[in-house]
């Protein structure tokens, strides 16, 4: 098995840094492995992947595009100023096998106006990525970890001292990591999906004028000071899945035909009432 090239250890624990001294390690050789370039999708569908690994562990490239911008979140027409990865709450899901490379370009468009990077839960060491990936708008930058431990891990967000404020702006996604031989249920028998879609669940924390109604603002760093005494009381205005309300209803249902293995992945990054 090739060592990591980022010392990234198995944990389901985040932010868990090593205490032990670190094990004398080489750099690993990735240039041998495999490339796969993937296109993500806007949740609540997941692009497509294999359920088992096909042949060894490879690079999985990813590309984000953070994006600014204004969000409608109910048929009142009540806005958020979002920061999203990809225009969207909550950001796509990525899919890759356990002992596969994820490494991701994280691009932060010049029309932002705030600086951003990404904290891997899937992954340990320099706050799960967040320390090597600040960027400043209009910049980019590139992460690779190797994905060791399987399971559904959460990204977002979380600029020095800015954490709870871009996740609750919508700055998180979700990753699965799936066991090279796929899923098994409880008794070890395979446990193949014919669909499978991504909720993410979402708080909103959106001020209110002296009448009541929610206020609007140009930017999000405008609407900042409100929002932060919104966040402070921790009692979101919104809790949304897929960003909106009716976001996975109606004409936008989850839809399956009759027989089929739905999976459905569900994420919630900021266990409310306890901010990130
Ligand atoms: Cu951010």
């Amino acid at each position: 098995m090739p060592e990591p090239s980022l010392r990234l250890v198995s944990t389901t624990a985040a932010h868990a840094e090593e205490h032990a001294a670190p094990a004398k390690m080489t750099p690993a050789d990735l240039s041998a492995l495999p490339r796969t370039k993937v296109t993500l999708v806007k949740p609540p569908f997941v692009h497509e992947h294999t359920q088992k690994a096909v042949g060894g562990p490879k690079v999985v490239e990813f590309t984000l595009t953070i994006k600014e911008q204004k969000m409608v979140l109910d048929d009142a027409g009540t806005e958020i100023n979002a920061m999203t990865f990809d225009g969207s709450v909550p950001g796509p899901m990525m899919v890759v096998h356990q002992d596969d490379y994820v490494e991701l370009t994280l691009i932060n468009l010049d029309t932002n106006q705030l600086q951003h990077n990404i904290d891997f839960h899937a992954a340990t060491g320099a706050l799960g990525g967040g320390a090597l990936t600040v960027v400043n708008p209009g910049e980019k930058t590139v992460l690779r970890f190797r994905a060791t431990k399987a399971g559904v891990f959460v990204y977002h967000c979380a600029p020095p001292g800015m954490v709870p404020w871009h996740v609750t702006s919508g700055m998180n996604g979700a990753i699965m990591v799936l066991p090279r031989d796929g899923l098994k249920d409880g008794h070890g028998n395979e446990l193949a999906y014919d669909r499978v879609y991504y909720v993410g669940e979402q708080d909103f924390y959106v001020p209110k004028d002296t009448d009541g109604k929610f206020k609007k603002y140009e930017t999000a760093g405008d609407a900042y000071p409100d929002v932060l005494e919104v966040m402070r009381t921790l009692t979101p205005s919104h809790i949304v899945f897929n960003g909106a309300v009716g976001a996975l209803t109606g004409d936008n249902a989850l839809k399956a035909a009759v027989g089929e293995k739905v999976l459905i992945v569900h994420s919630q990054a900021n266990t409310t009432p306890a901010l990130i």
